[in-house]
């Protein structure tokens, strides 16, 4: 069966190339799915992407995955860092959990890089950029077996 991975996005990624660019970059949040769906295309995976500013839609959208995603890969945003019941919700959906941020969030102070859904994922990328979402799916389909072998690592 084809496996099926969902992409979440947090509060203001909307904006993402749009405002403060020269802390998150030029790249939109559009450009950034386009770049997802190609990849999910050369793997043969099924892709939702969303994004929310709304928590409680964002939870909704966790537990709709529980039937219809194998995987999830996430972006919290600021939600990484105060969202305990956003962790409650991943922590029930049973398949890996992926969590990505574009920038290096240790590189940051204190609040900010501590993120509170890290202890629920099973891989965490930071600082990639919006290649980072690209490492993701890839990590994300390697786990569920579903890479093909011309998208993975020779030795792995
Ligand atoms: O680096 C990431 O992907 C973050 O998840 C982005 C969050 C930030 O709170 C995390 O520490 C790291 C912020 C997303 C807000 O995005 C904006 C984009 C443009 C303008 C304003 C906000």
């Amino acid at each position: 069966m084809t496996a099926r991975l969902a992409i979440l996005n947090g509060p203001n990624l909307n904006l993402l190339g749009v405002r403060e660019p020269h802390i998150y970059g030029t790249t939109t949040l559009a450009a950034i799915e386009a770049g997802c769906r190609d990849f999910a295309q050369a793997a043969g995976v099924a892709l939702a992407f969303h994004q929310s500013n709304d928590e409680g839609v964002l939870i909704d959208l966790v537990h709709r995955a529980r039937e219809e995603a194998d995987a999830i890969l996430i972006n919290p945003a600021a939600l990484s860092f105060t969202s305990v019941a956003l962790l409650d919700a991943l922590k029930a959906f049973g398949g890996p959990v992926v969590e990505v941020h574009i920038s290096n969030i240790h590189a940051r102070d204190e609040l900010h890089r501590r993120s509170i859904v890290s202890g629920v994922a099973r891989c965490v990328i930071c600082g990639a950029g919006p290649y980072g979402y690209i490492l993701g799916l890839q990590a994300a389909a390697q786990m569920l077996g579903a890479l093909p072998a011309s998208l993975a690592a020779r030795a792995f």
